[in-house]
Parts: C-alpha cells; sequence; structure tokens
C-alpha cells in the first residue's frame, strides 16, 4: 500500500499539542526548558514511543525517535523543535516534528520498512528567547558549542540551561551529534509574507540568512527628570531609543534583505520623572549576505560609540548569537522542488529569514527545507496560521522524500 500521510491526524495532533501552554488568543507559550516545555516534551516523547520509535535524549535534551530500517547505516533524519517564544504561534517547529511523526505513521500504516532508519528529532532551545544563543541543541548536536558552555547560558533570572534540563528530567546520557544522519530535512512554516503573497504552495528553501544578536547594558546617571539640564544629562534611555531609530534608518537605507529589530529594552530605574541611568537593549541584525551582515554591525556599534561618547555613558556589549548564512545542500534542494511538483504544487525558491535548526545540520549532512505559506506572513504572533491543506501538502512532500533517500 503507498504511505500517505493522514492529514486528521497531523491537525489533530497540532491541536492537542498547542493546548500546553495555550496563550490567549490561540498561541502557546513554552518556552525552553519551562514546566511547559516539559509538558510539551512528555507528549511527544509518549507519541513517539506510541508508534513505535526508539526514543533517545542525548545530554543537551534532544529528543529523537528512532525508526530501524533494513540494513543499520545512517539514517534520514526530519526534525524541528517545540519550544516557543513567549507569544508563540501553534505551528512554528512544531509542525516540522509532528509532521516528521506522520511519516513514520504513514510507513507504520503501509507496513513499509525502508532501507535506511528513519528518525524524527525535536532540539533543545532553538528559538533562543529564554536561553541564548538560539538553536543551542542542534548547534551543540552539529559540534558548534560545548555541552558545559551550553550548561552554563542563564536566562535573565540567572537560571542556568543544565540545572533546568536536570529539573525537567531532560538531561539525557546519550552524545549529541553521535547519531550522524545521511541527510535532514526540516518542513516548517515559512514565517514570512511571501509564499502567501505569491499564491505559492511550496518554498524551496535554498539557504538561511546570517544572524547577529548583541546585547547593549548602558549605564550613564540617574537624575531629576525636572531639574537636571539637557546640557547635564547622561540618559542611558536615550542611547537605547537612537538605536532603535539608527538600526531600523539603516536597514531601510541598506534594502535587499537586510532587517534590524530592537526587540527587548529595559530601563532602570523606570520612572516617569527619573532620567534613567541604566539601559539593557539587544539589537538583531540579519542579512543573506554575511559582508552586508558585517557592514550593518559595524555601522550600529560606530553609532552607539558616538552616542555614547557624545552622553557619556559607558556601553557594555555581549555577543548573544553569530552565524553567518548558510547555503543548503544543492542536490537536496532539487528534490524538495522534484517532489513538490510531482505533487502538482506550485515551488518557489528562497532563503529562509528566520534561524531553523537545520542550519546547524547542514554542517553534519546534507539538509534542506521545506516551507508552507504563513498568512499574511505572521509568525512569533498568536495569530499564526497556515491553511490545514497547505500543512498536509508540506508533510506529503516530506514524506516522498523521505521515502526516495531511505532507499537511496
Ligand atoms: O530567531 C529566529 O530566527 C528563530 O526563531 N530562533
Ligand atoms: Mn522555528
Ligand atoms: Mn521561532
Amino acid at each position: 500500500m503507498i504511505p500517505a500521510i493522514d492529514g486528521a491526524s497531523l491537525l489533530r495532533a497540532l491541536d492537542e499539542l498547542a493546548r500546553i501552554g495555550a496563550i490567549e488568543g490561540g498561541g502557546c507559550a513554552r518556552l525552553a526548558l519551562s514546566d511547559e516545555d516539559k509538558a510539551g516534551r512528555d507528549l511527544v516523547t509518549g507519541w513517539m514511543k506510541a508508534l513505535g520509535l526508539e526514543v533517545r535524549v542525548d545530554a543537551i535534551g534532544n529528543v529523537i525517535g528512532l525508526r530501524a530500517g533494513r540494513e543499520n547505516v545512517s539514517p534520514i533524519m526530519t526534525g524541528s523543535h517545540i519550544d516557543t517564544v513567549r507569544t508563540g504561534g501553534r505551528y512554528d517547529g512544531n509542525y516540522g516534528v509532528l509532521a516528521g511523526l506522520e511519516v513514520v505513521r504513514a510507513l507504520n500504516a503501509s507496513g513499509i520498512t525502508t532501507r535506511r532508519p528513519i528518525a524524527v528529532a525535536f532540539f533543545t532551545n532553538e528559538e533562543g528567547a529564554r536561553f541564548q544563543p538560539d538553536m543551542m541543541g542542534s548547534l551543540v548536536y552539529a559540534g558548534g558549542l560545548g555541552l558545559n558552555e551550553a550548561y552554563a547560558a542563564a536566562d535573565r533570572g540567572g537560571v542556568s540551561v543544565g540545572d533546568e534540563l536536570r529539573r525537567i528530567g531532560y538531561l539525557g546520557l546519550a552524545k549529541p551529534g553521535a547519531l550522524r544522519p545521511h541527510a535532514f530535512l526540516e518542513l516548517h512554516i515559512e514565517q514570512g509574507p511571501i509564499l502567501d503573497e505569491e499564491k505559492v504552495r511550496i518554498g524551496v528553501v535554498e539557504s538561511v540568512q546570517g544572524i547577529s544578536w548583541t546585547e547593549y547594558t548602558v549605564t550613564g546617571v540617574s537624575n531629576h527628570a525636572g531639574t537636571t539640564p539637557m546640557r547635564l544629562r547622561r540618559d542611558a534611555g536615550y542611547l537605547a531609543a537612537s538605536v532603535t531609530l539608527f538600526a531600523r534608518k539603516l536597514a531601510l537605507d541598506m534594502g535587499g534583505h537586510q532587517v534590524a529589530t530592537v526587540g527587548s529594552l529595559s530601563l532602570r530605574p523606570n520612572l516617569i520623572n527619573v532620567v534613567p541611568n541604566r539601559a539593557i537593549f539587544t539589537v538583531d541584525l540579519r542579512n543573506t549576505d554575511e559582508a552586508k551582515l558585517k557592514n550593518a554591525e559595524a555601522r550600529v556599534a560606530a553609532h552607539i560609540a558616538e552616542i555614547a561618547r557624545e552622553e557619556r555613558l559607558d556601553v557594555e556589549a555581549k555577543v548573544l548569537a553569530r552565524f553567518e548564512p548558510v547555503i543548503f545542500d544543492a542536490g537536496l534542494v532539487d528534490r524538495v522542488e522534484h517532489h513538490a511538483r510531482a505533487l502538482t504544487l506550485g515551488t518557489r525558491r528562497m532563503p529562509s529569514g528566520a534561524g531553523h535548526d537545520a542550519q546547524m545540520m547542514q554542517r553534519l549532512c546534507p539538509t534542506a527545507m521545506i516551507f508552507v505559506p504563513s498568512v499574511a506572513g505572521l509568525s512569533h504572533n498568536v495569530k499564526e496560521h497556515t491553511e490545514p491543506a497547505d500543512l498536509v501538502a508540506g508533510a506529503e512532500v516530506l514524506l516522498n522524500l523521505m521515502l526516495e533517500l531511505a532507499e537511496r
């Protein structure tokens, strides 16, 4: 029997997982290694076992469900993440993991044992919303970050990754990356407006743009908002606000794929009548072109230095994440396009604006991504939505591509 995706099962699983950490408006909040993340992990791990997968938890909490093949050779792996940002939607990451489980369900239902084993993974802390860097679990898996460095990463409250992994019971024994895939595929929502605007059903992802995350701690002098003349101020909040404006203008001036975001900003003492003496804010810069990204970083840094000098402020910069653009395996990208078109689905090649675990897995093996449309390009927003027919279509492309690769 030809295996096919059980669309109803996929949609049910997405709904059930979305109930964990559910927030107003239909989204999810399952910050990495939180109680909600643990509950999501427990649910998905249970589904893996129910599908007959051998479940392995590694030392950074990555979870891999393994389905034996006819031969004991390197597996075809698919996966993504099930941690979310605080205002998360229900598809970002979750969709790729649950579609991977539906591939397994389809193989089970058709009684097929593929030559290569099949693996379905979810990686720890892809979002980087609580602990940085993002894509932490897959970065450790790919050998790009040491375990101890990852364990030491702490959230704003000083709680560390290592302590949280232990607390939620996901500090596993398997060595990250010991299971080296023959190929890795990640099915994901686009999270941007392109496929939806162009009415194209499948995005054939050729690359992931470079990411630069920096946290700035600015120190000035708190003073009375009424009595302190402007010439005497050392206003930390002024620098933070100035960077927000500068970064936006920089991205617009540079054009192309350049984007810039000051997404997190806190002032101290944060009172209406006190000039702030401390500002902590983050700058997220991205570009598909590494040289342009470097140029953007340099221009932001120069602006900050200039304002700090004028306003007599101290500034400390801390790099939270820095990944160069990643190009996926051309042959595998071609196969994504082939299988989408074989299902008469329209396709368009594109870069990924968001970071993904796949960008780390490309360090280990040929990797590619499949995108489905995000309605109105919304993501990291509770209104994130993808049409059910597109969710199922993406999973069918994943199934057919994995079947091909698993027989090679
Ligand atoms: O920030 C990102 O692109 C991803 O959601 N971690
Ligand atoms: Mn994601
Ligand atoms: Mn995300």
